[in-house]
């Protein structure tokens, strides 16, 4: 048999090797917990790109996080809405070394946080968001049963300047395996509709589903191709 290529004929550049969402995992899965932070200022200056979990009190921001680095309880999940109340970072990177942060933040609107701390945490976010130089992505969680409520509006409102400078942003919409596919069709369209074109998409941490599409995203948000020249 003859190869199709000449013997003297120039070796292509190597491609950059593509990241599949099996490697995406595996990065994913070096997620350690970082530090835990009461308050913005408490929260240590970074270099590496970083990504934010926001969403409602109970949306599933701490499992979602547990089910993407496959570590059972890395962040602290739980039935009682309004559990993660710091901002609690993740460092990830193979051999130890930081390559990308992930941020979860303490959930909004659970109705029993007295309402002096529901305005301090609203500020906290807004600041957070607003400010945090290395803020690289926002992945807003968002339970399709309630649809995105006027906090989730806020919040897009907040970061609205920031997702024209280039920021990213994903919508998950969470639980997807208490909806039917009619449901979830249906959720997906209006939550695409009211994020005006947003990425938006299911996610079931207990059926894993989304999952490696997910990974593969946060991957690609923190390790952007080099542009060409
Ligand atoms: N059925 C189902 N339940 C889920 C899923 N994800 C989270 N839950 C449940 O939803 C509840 C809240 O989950 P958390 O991850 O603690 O929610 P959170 O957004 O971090 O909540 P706060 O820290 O209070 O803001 C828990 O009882 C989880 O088991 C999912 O994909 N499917
Ligand atoms: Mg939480």
């Amino acid at each position: 048999m003859t190869s199709p290529t000449r013997p003297d004929a120039p070796t292509p550049a190597p491609a950059a090797p593509a990241v599949t969402a099996v490697q995406a995992m595996g990065w994913l899965h070096t997620a350690r917990f970082l530090t835990t932070a009461p308050r913005l200022e408490h929260l240590p200056p970074h270099e590496v790109p970083e990504i934010a979990f926001v969403g409602r009190s109970n949306a599933g921001k701490s499992t979602c996080i547990n089910r993407l680095t496959q570590q059972k309880r890395l962040a602290f999940a739980s039935k009682t809405p309004g559990r993660t109340q710091a901002i609690n970072l993740f460092a990830l990177g193979k051999q130890g070394e930081t390559d990308a942060v992930l941020a979860d933040l303490p959930g909004y609107g659970y109705a029993a946080v007295p309402k002096a701390d529901k305005i301090r945490w609203q500020q906290v976010m807004a600041n957070y968001l607003v400010t945090r130089e290395n803020l690289a992505g926002v992945v807003m969680l968002v339970d399709p049963r309630h649809g995105i409520t006027e906090l989730d509006d806020i919040l897009l409102e907040v970061i609205r300047p920031r997702l024209e400078a280039g920021l990213k942003l994903l919508v998950l919409l969470t639980k997807a395996d208490k909806l039917n596919r009619a449901e979830a069709n249906k959720a997906l369209s209006i939550a695409r509709l009211q994020t005006a074109g947003g990425e938006v998409k299911l996610f079931s941490a207990l059926k894993r589903q989304g999952l490696e599409e997910t990974s593969l995203l946060l991957w690609q948000w923190t390790h952007p191709e080099p542009a060409s020249p």
